[in-house]
């Protein structure tokens, strides 16, 4: 691909406490991609994210981070992408975790659908195609929560997609921010599921979609921040 084709995108990286995977996939994603802008967004992080940050930001003068924890914002991972979504400038965003689950290498080929004029996909939603690691209850729970959310994506006849929860997606930026600007209160800012409370506002057959499967790697380092708070807010994104 034509490198200069990267200026049309940006990367929007949620962070709390990611203080060594931030780093590790910030160095891979500027040696991969070339130009790519890379947007930062902290919730106040009590770890060395933040410094470790904003020494990368500035000797890389393609980073933008954005330190919510110095505001008084309300907190959230959903409302911190939507934060980075709003402040980007670009054709296109992609939605990345910090934590080296969603592998970087597969952004090109989100990249790619994104950018082929043949397919003019609006959409492009990195799919869990395996999960490694994970407790039986965890996958037990999350089939159950994938299950009422596609349902409930079914009989209101909203868009759908194999992976209606995944945290790793690249979507034409102006189309993300038409839809949250007319649906504002649907989305859960302190959720987790941002690409739920979008695809919910859409009628079905209105947008192209299309997926990239890859394997949901098992966190290497840092804790994970999913609990038992967000399965209340995901009952919340279903019910708004
Ligand atoms: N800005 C911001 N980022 C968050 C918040 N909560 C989580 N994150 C980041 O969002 C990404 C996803 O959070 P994780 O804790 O990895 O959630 P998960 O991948 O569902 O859970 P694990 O599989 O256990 O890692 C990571 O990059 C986190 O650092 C938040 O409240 N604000
Ligand atoms: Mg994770």
């Amino acid at each position: 691909m034509n490198i200069n084709r990267y200026n049309e995108f940006s990367i929007i990286i949620p962070t709390l406490n990611e203080e060594k995977g931030a780093v590790i996939l910030i160095k891979k994603i500027i040696k991969l991609y070339k130009n790519m802008k890379i947007i930062v967004v902290d919730d106040g992080s009590i770890d060395n994210t933040a410094s470790n940050i904003k020494k990368l930001s500035q000797k890389y003068k393609q980073i933008l981070f954005i330190n919510r924890g110095k505001f008084n914002i309300k907190k959230g991972l959903t409302g911190s992408i939507i934060h980075g979504i709003l402040v980007s400038n670009t054709k296109y965003v992609i939605v990345i975790d910090a934590d080296l689950q969603h592998p970087f290498q597969k952004i090109k080929n989100i990249i790619e659908l994104l950018n082929n004029s043949n397919d003019d996909n609006d959409l492009v939603v990195g799919v869990r195609a395996n999960v490694i690691n994970w407790k039986l209850h965890r996958k037990i729970i999350s089939r159950i929560l994938m299950s009422i959310g596609s349902f409930i994506l079914i009989i209101t006849n909203k868009e759908r997609c194999n992976d209606i929860f995944s945290g790793f997606f690249g979507i034409k930026r102006k189309l993300f921010l038409k839809i949250y600007k007319s649906n504002k209160k649907r989305f859960v800012d302190y959720g987790f599921k941002v690409l739920f409370d979008f695809l919910k506002c859409i009628n079905k057959g209105n947008i192209k979609i299309a997926e990239v499967p890859y394997i949901f790697e098992n966190r290497k380092y840092n804790k994970s921040k999913a609990g038992a708070k967000q399965f209340i807010y995901l009952i919340k994104s279903f019910i708004t």
